[in-house]
């Protein structure tokens, strides 16, 4: 039997956040990064995931050797703590420059901005000791059909990915799909989109993809699903567990709060596949509740493991002989009340 994965777990310093809402302010007051890093360490996680900004703040505002210097203290400063940098990745969705998108937008000086500030937090990524650069394509797509070209944009997006990959011989691109939010609608919605384009670009064995659980929800998609068919690609090389309930804004709920079922199917997906067996870190993106208490802070992160460790233990004592049974007798309905009952512990 293969041996069973210890996983290793990460959260970004964002996942520690004070609960602004469009309709509200803050409710909890704003921490620095050593308070982020400590708790973080007081969890027992594994690795942190960083924005280029989060790693150097106020990044466009420094010079080459500023952010060399400030990203190689950050590097000393978590080695130190024993803690990897999962990935990092360009914060592409904030600056005035990349208000009608970044690599596809229709103002060549904003996709020649995305292009630059990407290769440099290639360089960011090599000082903190990663290979793998996120691309949430936040602002890649429209808010009305007639803005933008799909096709020219997919050129775009093809030309801004071969530069990266051109500009550093081992960094590996995850390209982290959602279908909308904040755009009406993104122009790589899905993993399916994303290995795609991958193809198209000059090396397509370092184009993958980073699966979040609520935006494949929020794509119609399970999950799971989305999971298993990355892993077939040999394509998943991060993951954002968290929740979603329905198609509303994008809710960064615990891991298994809104649909057990579904976050034990995810975790057997991993188990099934062998999600990492080669380093992978599950990432949990998950935000405390607006309500969350001061002093409940960093329940959602510890929960969301909490779950994710138990529904391991729940994968790993399925009855796979009884399930293959039930699956060559087409009896599906008993299947399905087999997983409830092993849900409900009985
Ligand atoms: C946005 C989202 C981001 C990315 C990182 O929905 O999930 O936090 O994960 O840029
Ligand atoms: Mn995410």
């Amino acid at each position: 039997m293969a041996k069973n994965t210890k996983y290793k777990f990460c959260f970004g310093p964002w996942n520690i956040s004070e609960g602004q809402d469009p309709y509200g302010p803050t409710t909890r007051p704003a921490q620095n990064f050593d308070w982020k890093l400590n708790a973080l360490k007081k969890l027992g996680y594994d690795a942190m995931m960083f924005h280029d900004d989060d790693a150097v703040p106020d990044i466009d505002s420094k010079s080459e050797q500023q952010i060399r210097k400030e990203a190689k203290e950050l590097k000393k400063r978590l080695d130190g703590e024993g803690i990897a940098a999962e990935m990092v990745a360009p914060r592409l969705w904030f600056a005035p420059q990349t208000i009608d998108g970044a690599y596809t937008s229709n103002d060549p000086k904003a996709r020649k901005y995305a292009i630059e500030r990407s290769l440099r937090t290639i360089d960011l990524a090599n000082i903190m000791g990663t290979n793998i650069l996120v691309l949430w394509l936040a602002r890649e797509g429209t808010y009305l059909r007639e803005a933008k070209s799909c096709k020219r944009s997919m050129e775009y997006l093809v030309q801004a990915l071969d530069k990266m990959l051109a500009h550093d011989k081992k960094i590996r691109i995850s390209i982290e799909p959602k279908p909308n939010e904040p755009m009406d609608h993104a122009y790589i919605p899905t993993i399916g989109h994303a290995l795609a384009i991958a193809q198209l670009t000059r090396d397509a064995n370092r184009v993958g993809c980073l699966i979040e659980s609520a935006h494949c929800i929020l794509a119609g998609l399970d999950p799971a699903d989305e999971i298993e068919f990355a892993m077939t690609f040999g394509k998943l090389w991060s993951l954002h567990l968290n929740d979603q309930n329905g198609l509303k804004f994008d809710q960064d709920k615990p891991f298994g709060s809104t649909n057990l079922r579904s976050a034990f199917n995810q975790v057997r997906a991993l188990e099934r596949t062998g999600y990492g067996k080669r380093g992978e870190y599950v990432c949990f993106d998950v935000h405390p509740f607006r309500t969350t208490k001061v002093e409940h802070w960093l329940k959602h992160l510890d929960n969301s493991r909490r779950t994710f460790l138990a529904l391991v233990e729940k994968v790993r004592s399925y009855d796979e002989k009884k399930a293959q049974a039930l699956i060559a007798d087409r009896n599906y309905q008993d299947l399905d009340q087999m997983v409830i009952e092993h849900l409900l512990g009985k």
